[in-house]
């Protein structure tokens, strides 16, 4: 009797293994989660859920995953006609990276994912869970002290400058600065790693970069460090200047981004690739300064980009210990590229970039070796 009792214990753990606890419990499973088990039935699924009604935020369960993660997702913003580059990212990072750590994936959109987007996507990415997330229209327009008759003007005089006459781009640079964190599918995870349409990796990362950034007790993870248009953001120093001189504020990381003339040296993360703690945005203080950018206007009356305000964020927020620049990682965003120069690492890590195109050594395109030089100071 008492081994049947053990034997049937047994089947019931395996089977919990296999199963999701709704089926074995028969509870009706959260509405805003899908999981996906034959194409036929995630197809119909989708017809009658998508595109005209994804009024909310989707979850799509794939395989389960039970290899010791950390508590982490890649982090995309995409548009639906983006789907073939999101493709190529995805490959890249599923083929060097992630079939071997199967972390998370967030995709957000302003408007709803089509289904053909969701379909191919899930379809893609083989195993844990894959999130399709719309942003809040209150986060993804302009704020009532904003006058956009004057933003209109300054889209016709900023032409010239890169998306300086885009209104979206606008909008996107203020959701990265201070909403995406804020994101119901966002809140759930510790850390992020942000992924563009079209970017690539160009070598193995046989490290799990998200236990790198724990283990090492770092805050914001960087690749390309270069200089901000300074057409972009003629106020933006001076208001962080007063920001911080009017609550006394004594950043360590201050001398890193000023110049021989004390101002800003133009020097920023480059934002599209970021592997980060998200405690550092949850943070009250970096929601107050976030909220004194926006109350300037600064996002609309000049076109600042999230890169440079994150990094002056991180400024404020952090010091020289937090900071981490993932060296080699091969990596571009079109057009520059980061390519690892230890020649020992170039190979085992079945690296394909040209090391020559590397601007992290060129000082006159790329803050990386000011930025070391001062973090190792
Ligand atoms: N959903 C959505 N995503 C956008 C929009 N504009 C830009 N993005 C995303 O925001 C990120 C940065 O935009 P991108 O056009 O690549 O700017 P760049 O890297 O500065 O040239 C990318 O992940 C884009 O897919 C938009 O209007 N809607
Ligand atoms: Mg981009």
């Amino acid at each position: 009797m008492l081994r049947r009792v053990y034997v049937i214990s047994l089947l019931f753990i395996v089977a919990s293994l296999y199963l999701s606890p709704f089926a074995l419990f028969g509870k009706e499973r959260d509405d805003k989660s899908y999981r996906y088990k034959n194409d036929a039935k995630f197809k119909s699924y989708l017809q009658t859920h998508h595109p005209h009604v994804q009024t909310e935020n989707l979850s799509v369960l794939k395989a389960p995953v039970y290899n010791h993660r950390e508590n982490a997702t890649f982090l995309m913003l995409a548009q639906n006609h983006d789907i073939y580059s999101v493709l190529e990212t995805l490959q890249v990072i599923q083929d060097r990276f992630n079939d071997k750590f199967n972390y998370d994936y967030t995709f957000l959109n302003d408007e709803p994912f089509s289904s053909d987007f969701i379909y191919l996507v899930s379809s893609y990415i083989p195993r844990g869970r894959v999130n399709f997330g719309i942003i809040p229209k209150k986060h993804w327009s302009y704020p009532s002290h904003i006058n956009t008759t004057r933003c209109a003007e300054v889209r016709a005089n900023f032409a010239d400058i890169p998306y300086g006459d885009s209104e979206s781009y606008r909008h996107m640079c203020r959701y990265y600065s201070g909403f995406f964190y804020k994101h119901e599918m966002v809140r759930q995870y510790q850390y992020y790693w942000r992924i563009e349409p079209d970017i690539k990796l160009y070598c193995d990362v046989d490290e799990d970069l998200f236990k790198t950034m724990r283990q090492k007790n770092k805050k914001y993870g960087f690749a390309i460090a270069l200089f901000e248009y300074s057409e972009t953001i003629p106020t933006l120093w001076p208001h962080v200047i007063k920001y911080i001189q009017e609550r006394q504020l004594q950043p360590e990381l201050l001398p890193m981004l000023t110049n021989a003339f004390n101002w800003y040296n133009l020097c920023h993360f480059w934002s599209n690739f970021e592997i980060a703690n998200l405690d550092v945005f949850n943070d009250p203080q970096y929601e107050n300064f976030f909220q004194y950018l926006d109350s300037v206007g600064g996002f609309y009356y000049e076109r600042w980009g999230d890169a440079p305000v994150h990094t002056m964020a991180m400024m404020i927020l952090l010091s020289k210990k937090d900071l981490y620049w993932f060296e080699n990682i091969g990596y571009t965003h079109p057009p520059y590229v980061q390519c690892p120069q230890n020649p020992v690492a170039y190979v085992k890590n079945r690296c394909v970039c040209n090391p020559d195109e590397d601007i992290t050594l060129n000082d006159k395109t790329s803050c990386n070796s000011h930025f070391l030089q001062f973090l190792q100071s």
